[in-house]
């Protein structure tokens, strides 16, 4: 039975990977859905498997996360039938290079600052508010295995999830007193586009990193996503880490000989 029949669940990043099974697990849920990605056309080519598994409706648009006026004026200028967001996915996000750090392109790291980390915070600054005022929400952003332990050439990348991990703690302090649920989901490899997005479209080099192991899915993911949005509403999961089994932790791999 849908759990989660009507309630708006909105996504960033919605257009690939973790995001987009996101939407289609809440979609299973009954789940309204509100999807935000640059690839608008990416979200629209989904949004009719969307509607068929579920989802009674869909709302997409174009959002630059790192635009912090275009976040603000995107989330102020919703339908009123959208307005109000009971669950956030702050899942928009990416790694760029993979290089020592004194070796790193300052390009890259502005990216992924400006993405993982202030894009998070410009949409958590314009959902939040709306649901400490109706009473309800719950904010749910992907963390890392990287955020914990940061591992060689991705000092920045982890760092950015390292600032995911303390930004999601800060904010479960200050929303207590309300009944806003705070969640970080903390993978380790999961196969998308991420690593095609990190090696800027070198698809030999990003297929190499899923070589030898079996990494987790977009969809077991999105299964732990849905399971800690449809717990009972006094239920905070503070933090979901997961690996596949070929993988401890963001260090050590069993990666078996190719
Ligand atoms: P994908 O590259 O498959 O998806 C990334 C999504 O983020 C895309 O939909 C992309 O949409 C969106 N995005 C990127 N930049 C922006 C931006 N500036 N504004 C709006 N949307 C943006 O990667 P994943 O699905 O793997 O990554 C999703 C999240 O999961 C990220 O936060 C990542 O750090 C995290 N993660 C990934 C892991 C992995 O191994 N894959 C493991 C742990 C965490 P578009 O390009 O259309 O804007
Ligand atoms: C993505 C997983 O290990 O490639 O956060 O950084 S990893």
């Amino acid at each position: 039975m849908a759990k989660l029949n009507g309630t708006i669940v909105f996504i960033t990043g919605a257009s690939s990977g973790i995001g987009k099974a996101c939407a289609l697990a809440f979609a299973g849920e009954g789940a309204r859905l509100l999807l935000a990605a640059r690839r608008l056309s990416r979200l629209e080519e989904i949004k009719p498997k969307l509607l068929e598994s579920g989802a009674p409706d869909v709302h997409n648009f174009a959002l630059d996360v790192r635009d912090r006026g275009a976040v603000e004026s995107a989330i102020a200028a919703l339908p009123a039938d959208w307005r109000a967001i009971e669950i956030l996915v702050n899942n928009a996000g990416l790694s760029r290079g993979l290089e020592k750090l004194y070796q790193g392109n300052p390009d890259d790291w502005d990216e992924m600052i400006d993405t993982n980390v202030k894009g998070l915070l410009y949409v958590t600054r314009a959902v939040v508010p709306g649901m400490v005022n109706r009473g309800r929400g719950h904010v749910i952003s992907l963390g890392s295995t990287a955020g914990e332990i940061s591992y060689p050439n991705g000092a920045v990348y982890c760092g950015t999830k390292a600032a995911e991990r303390a930004i999601n703690d800060g904010l479960r302090q200050d929303v207590l007193g309300t009944p806003v649920r705070v969640t970080t989901v903390d993978p380790g490899m999961v196969e998308t586009d991420f690593s095609l997005v990190r090696f800027h479209g070198d698809a030999d080099r990003a297929a190499k990193v899923y070589q030898g192991v079996t990494p987790l899915t977009p969809e077991d993911v999105a299964d732990a996503i849905v399971w800690s949005a449809t717990r009972p509403a006094h239920v905070n999961i503070a933090r979901i880490g997961m690996t596949s089994v070929d993988q401890a932790n963001s260090l050590l791999f069993n990666r078996k000989p190719q």
